[in-house]
């Protein structure tokens, strides 16, 4: 931008991104790691497949991170992470509080730009404090709720791991789906694409068309039955936000 009064400016230049995430808007970011939690919040695994799927739309490579283990009962987080490791996605059991998992978490960060996703009261700001003491981020308290209060209301780039830098955002809860054509969202749900060569018809949405591989692989619970579910409520707002266009 150049100055052209006091207080005015005219835009001389666009210059392209890599990337761009419109809710947070980080341009350039590599990796997304979607930060979730089972208790205090029960954060929606909805808005964490949603996350992936934007991640993924946005050629962002995911990583999921399940905090505030120390919450959790013994077995608790790898049960949870079991569907989305056979999926083939990475995925780290943190405590901000106890400082488990956290040095692993930081090599996932090194030599990547990261941004940090979830819903709002995850403890995002919290393990960047753990991940560089000294940070001092400000992080809030669950109100009445139980919920997060949005603690974190602007954007910052942190560097918190040799050669890795990470954004700090504001607690997403409500994240849109990018315009996909439903036909095309199996393609975003790694489980999913790696069967859909073997449904009888290229154009099956997995739904109730016969022949369809998805849903021999559901019966049979070689395909996680919540992850399937999710993919049909998105699914189904995807055709239906097709049909105002
Ligand atoms: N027990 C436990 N509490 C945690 C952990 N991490 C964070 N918390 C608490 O959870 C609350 C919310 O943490 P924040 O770090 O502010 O959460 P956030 O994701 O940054 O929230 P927003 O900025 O609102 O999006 C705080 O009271 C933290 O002390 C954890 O690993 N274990
Ligand atoms: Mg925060
Ligand atoms: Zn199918």
């Amino acid at each position: 931008m150049r100055v052209t009064a006091p207080g005015e400016g005219a835009i001389e230049d666009i210059l392209p991104r890599k990337t761009g995430l419109e809710r947070p808007p980080v341009a350039n970011a590599d990796q997304a790691v979607l930060v979730a939690t089972i208790r205090d919040p029960e954060s929606s695994l909805l808005t964490l497949d949603r996350l992936l799927v934007q991640a993924i739309y946005q050629g962002l490579s995911a990583l999921i991170c399940l905090n505030k283990a120390d919450l959790l009962a013994a077995g608790e987080a790898d049960d949870y992470l079991a569907p989305y490791r056979r999926a083939g996605f990475r995925a780290v059991t943190t405590s901000a509080v106890t400082g488990q998992g956290v040095a692993e978490l930081r090599q996932e960060l090194e030599d990547v730009i990261s941004v940090f996703a979830g819903e709002s009261g995850v403890g995002k700001s919290s393990l960047l404090n753990a991940l560089r003491p000294g940070l001092a981020l400000r992080t809030g308290d669950l109100g009445s709720t139980g919920r997060g209060r949005h603690t974190t209301r602007h954007l910052e780039l942190l560097e918190v791991a040799a050669r890795g830098l990470v954004a700090d955002t504001p607690g997403l809860s409500l994240v849109d789906l990018p315009a996909i054509a439903p036909g095309k969202l199996a393609a975003y749900w790694p489980e999913l694409a790696e069967l859909a060569p073997d449904c009888r018809f290229r154009t099956c949405v997995h739904r109730q068309e016969p022949g369809c591989r998805v849903r021999a692989a559901r019966a049979t619970e070689e395909l996680d039955r919540g992850r399937y579910d999710r993919y049909l409520s998105l699914l189904r707002e995807a055709e239906l936000a097709d049909r105002r266009y």
